[in-house]
């Protein structure tokens, strides 16, 4: 099986653009994709990966998730004029419409379309598709939110529909929630959708009801619909991985996906003019990491927002890098929520002026006070400074193996006989000889200790190296092991010592591979949730990020 990560992008995706004065939808410009793209490549990232060209959906592709009065109206927007298209922008809620969307919508689901094709032949493991329009307010017969088709829904459908996908698990980090997406699959039980948003008791656009964490899905659809919405502005780092650790991840390794899609918008990260969060953009790189062993490593990243054109190609870059398999950089600013960075600001991501303005026929659209109030805004956003993520380096050298003799080197791992001389990523160091394996039980209650206690506390540790050894007597079962070999490659920039008698399934693991899907996970029993509870109710007061209901911050 070839390994790679699929980048899809086309130029045409940025051939449209707002053609009258909207403030609302201003920051939806075509220089996101432009920057996001140029970012990759200047990095050395976009040679890296798979290049595949995209395509236009069809029409039954794109009926997978609209009707056909509404696809039918979009069709005869390439021929209106520029009147037309206002009128009929004015029938949904902030968007708009230009004679070449309904040209680059169908290529922004034809692209992710073809990203779940590679993913799902295994012809790549994951990938990225850079696209525009974003898709995830879209619905059934509407527009929304700068969304005109809803890909990545329409994306989990064809992959249900033709590669067989018994459970599909969409992510969306993007800020806003994806209404469009929980609408889809509100009853729907082989679709989880997880969302985090902004919210601020429905005060937030999109304003709506069931955005509220009650939220929980229909029907038999009944539990797989998770909301976070967050009541306040200024989530950080923090914020973003104990949802992970204590909201999602347990649920997503329960559900146990056959392939993971990612809502990747990246306005929740620091500087966003939506979002106005803290998080910075190395945070996603940990937060791919985290998605990068379900499904056996199918993730498939697809761009929703982002609208601070640095934070956006920062972010962009993480991601696409950790789906390359680079070892994820320290996780930063973990000491408590929201708080204000001890670090000096680098002048490097002023925010870029505003690009342009708006252009076309200036009808006088709000007049002074409104201009006005945007001066101060746009004045307050430029004030947003963060450091600039470190520069992540692709080890040339990842596993090392220190083996007895007579033992034979694993595929793809070279022998050394002096560690110290080649400074690889890890290393294994091989012990005396094979003992019988031994399972220890309870792979869900393993399970809720990895992700509840034991990640959470080394992401606040931040160690310099991880120890791992597999001993005699205390043994887990394979596919715990290697998830927990996987997972904790997340701290230490990856570097991590492990101590074995058996070199079989974690070279495999050491060497970049996704760890095998544990199956569907049952409820762990009530003496390890109880013991498992215990403790972290001890350790939460020194271990902020264990901390979850109650103590959590509202
Ligand atoms: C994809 C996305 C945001 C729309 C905001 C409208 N849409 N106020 O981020
Ligand atoms: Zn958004």
């Amino acid at each position: 099986m070839k390994m790679g990560t699929a980048l899809i992008y086309d130029e045409e995706m940025t051939k449209y653009k707002l053609l009258w004065v909207d403030p609302v939808c201003k920051i939806e410009v075509p220089e996101r994709l432009i920057v996001s793209y140029e970012a990759l490549v200047k990095s050395g990232l976009a040679d890296r990966c798979v290049s595949i060209p995209v395509r236009e959906a069809t029409d039954a592709e794109i009926l997978l998730a609209h009707s056909e009065e509404y696809l039918e109206a979009v069709k005869k927007t390439p021929f209106m004029h520029l009147e037309e298209l206002m009128t009929f922008t004015q029938k949904y809620g902030d968007v708009y419409f230009h004679p070449n969307i309904y040209h680059c919508a169908k290529l922004a689901v034809g692209a992710t379309l073809q990203l779940v094709d590679n993913v799902m032949t295994g012809k790549v493991r994951n990938g990225m598709a850079l696209v525009r329009p974003p898709g995830h307010h879209s619905q059934s017969s509407a527009a929304n939110g700068f969304c005109v088709f809803n890909n990545v829904a329409i994306a989990a459908q064809y992959a249900k529909k033709h590669h067989k996908a018994k459970r599909v698990l969409i992510v969306d980090w993007d800020v806003h929630h994806g209404q469009g997406v929980q609408y889809c699959f509100e009853d729907d039980p082989s679709v989880l959708y997880f969302s985090w948003h902004r919210y601020e008791h429905q005060s937030f656009w999109p304003n709506l009801k069931e955005s509220d964490f009650d939220s929980v899905g229909s029907g038999k659809g009944a539990g797989f619909n998770v909301n976070v919405p967050w009541n306040k502005v200024g989530m950080g780092n923090s914020d973003y991985l104990a949802v992970f650790f204590h909201v999602l991840l347990p649920v997503a390794y329960e559900f146990s996906p056959d392939l993971v899609f990612i809502c990747a918008g990246f306005d929740s990260a620091i500087g966003d003019p939506e979002g106005h969060m803290s998080a910075t953009p190395d945070i996603f790189a940990h937060l791919t990491h985290l998605l990068m062993n379900l499904a056996d490593g199918k993730v498939c990243a697809v761009l929703e927002g982002g609208y601070n054109l640095t934070s956006l190609a920062q972010s962009v870059c993480q991601t696409v890098q950790t789906l390359l398999g680079d070892p994820a950089p320290r996780p930063a600013q973990l000491g408590g929520a929201s708080a204000p960075f001890p670090e000096e600001p680098s002048s490097k991501n002023r925010r870029p002026a505003q690009q342009g303005g708006s252009q076309g026929p200036e009808g006088d659209a709000g007049g002074d006070a409104q201009r006005e109030e945007e001066k101060v805004e746009e004045k307050e956003e430029e004030e947003i400074v963060w450091p600039e993520p470190l520069r992540r380096v692709a080890p040339s050298l990842r596993s090392a193996l220190l083996l007895p003799d007579a033992v034979e080197c694993p595929d793809g791992c070279a022998r050394f006989t002096c560690v110290r001389a080649c400074s690889p990523l890890n290393a294994t160091v091989l012990l005396r000889s094979p003992s019988p394996p031994q399972g220890c039980g309870d792979t869900a209650g393993v399970m809720q200790a990895v992700l509840g206690l034991l990640l959470p506390l080394g992401y606040q540790y931040e160690p310099g190296l991880v120890l791992l050894a597999r001993l005699p007597g205390y043994q887990v079962e394979g596919g715990l092991w290697q998830q927990l070999t996987c997972l904790l490659q997340g701290l230490a920039l990856g570097h991590t010592l492990v101590l074995l008698q058996v070199i079989g399934i974690t070279a495999s693991c050491l060497l970049g591979n996704a760890a095998l899907s544990l199956g569907p996970l049952v409820a762990p029993g009530p003496e390890d949730v109880g013991s498992f509870e215990r403790l972290r109710l001890r350790l939460q007061t020194d271990w902020p990020l264990l901390q979850t209901t109650g103590t959590f911050r509202d």
